[in-house]
């Protein structure tokens, strides 16, 4: 099998190629994965459009994907929780299990986590892919790898729901209805959330927050955050206990905080730029809690569950498919969001 593993190798900036890489051998606790499906990131166009994302730079060629799911090929001799055959989703960041933050539980602030497709660290966009097998969650026969795939970004939308306290009954404004503004509106509502509001600077995607539950859209003409903020007061009936920030965006950073309700809680999710001028003694004296999220931790099972059980249903979200083979035409879909496009899933199999 050796040399015949068809990777995207992302060499720098505007720079993938499609190469054959030797096929990897299993560790004694890892499994080989035949991969099948992986969804597109926002953090892989970024790879291939700048080359960096803040200090991650691309100076070695790096495999790109981390929203992945597969087939068990092989397995390492200690493995004793999967078989070959079993399908599988990869929970992509692996950390050291040994620091203060993998022992309290808090392992996604690993500080020498190994994650899928941040340099130097190769990700599985390619046929044949090596993970621990400890990361891998063995998929039930009727949830399907695209699935599988898209518990990576759900997970971020778990992790972002738990760490603002959403609950039944609670009011959520989510700030842009990229993939991830979305993931949060199904979460959100899975948890109980009775009304949610999501805001987009572009139409079409408001369209599909509609379609999948969000109960209010707000359409972001200006940078009026004042004016925004009464106004999603007024279609939800009252401030949001919870906003949760999906776009990164300074104007709707400071329109999140405005809009929260004095007592309340703001999640920031969006990363943009990395300094940002925010109204802070506004959500100081009115008590509005601001937390971040840093991907997540102990969320897949939870994602896994919601859909298993058809508490949520993330199939609406898949816009567009293309074969591994196809990966430049994929990305390019992906970065421009040519045909509404929402989440672009590669198949490698
Ligand atoms: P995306 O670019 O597809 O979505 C962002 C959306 O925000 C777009 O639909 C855009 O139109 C909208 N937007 C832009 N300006 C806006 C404004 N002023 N008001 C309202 N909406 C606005 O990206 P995505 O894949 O959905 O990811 C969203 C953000 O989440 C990114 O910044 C990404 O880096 C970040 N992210 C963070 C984590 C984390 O661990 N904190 C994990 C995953 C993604
Ligand atoms: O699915 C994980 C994920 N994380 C993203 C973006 C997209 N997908 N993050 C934004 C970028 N950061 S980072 O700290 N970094 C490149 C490591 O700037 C990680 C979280
Ligand atoms: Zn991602």
């Amino acid at each position: 099998m050796s040399g015949n593993n068809i990777s995207a190798v992302l060499y720098g900036k505007n720079d993938l190629r499609l190469e054959k890489y030797p096929v990897p051998e299993p560790g004694p606790d890892g499994v080989l994965i035949r991969m099948a499906q992986v969804g597109i990131c926002g953090s892989d166009v970024s790879y291939l459009t700048k080359g960096f994302i803040g200090d991650f730079v691309v100076k070695e060629p790096m495999v790109l994907g981390h929203e992945a799911a597969g087939v068990v090929a092989k397995c390492g001799k200690n493995v004793t929780t999967l078989k070959p055959g079993d399908r599988v989703a990869i929970e992509p960041g692996v950390p050291c299990r040994l620091c203060e933050f993998c022992k309290g539980g808090r392992y996604n602030l690993c500080p020498d986590v190994s994650f899928c497709a941040t340099p130097p660290v190769h990700g599985n966009l390619c046929h044949y892919y090596t993970h621990a097998a400890d990361f891998c969650y063995k998929l039930p026969d009727h949830v399907s790898l695209e699935e599988g795939a898209i518990l990576e970004p759900l997970s971020v939308g778990v992790h972002a729901c738990r760490r603002a306290g959403v609950t039944i009954g609670s009011s959520v404004l989510i700030c842009g209805a990229g993939p991830i503004g979305l993931v949060n509106v199904l979460t959100a509502k899975a948890m109980g959330a009775s009304k949610v509001c999501i805001t987009d600077i572009a139409e079409n995607r408001l369209q599909i927050a509609k379609q999948i539950g969000a109960d209010y859209t707000v359409l972001i003409k200006s940078d009026e955050a004042e004016a925004l903020a009464k106004h999603i007061k007024k279609e939800m009936g009252g401030m949001p206990d919870i906003t949760i920030e999906c776009s990164g965006a300074e104007p709707s950073i400071r329109l999140g905080i405005l809009a929260t309700k004095s007592g309340g809680v703001m999640v920031l999710v969006g990363l943009g730029p990395a300094e940002v001028k925010i109204p802070v003694v506004n959500a100081a004296v009115r008590e509005v809690d601001i937390r971040g999220i840093f991907r997540y931790a102990n969320c897949y099972p939870i994602a896994l569950d919601m859909i298993a059980t058809g508490k949520i249903n993330v199939k609406p979200l898949i816009t567009h498919r293309f074969k591994l083979e196809e990966a430049h035409q994929a990305f390019e879909i992906a970065r421009t969001g040519a045909g509404g496009a929402v989440k672009v899933m590669i198949s490698c199999d």
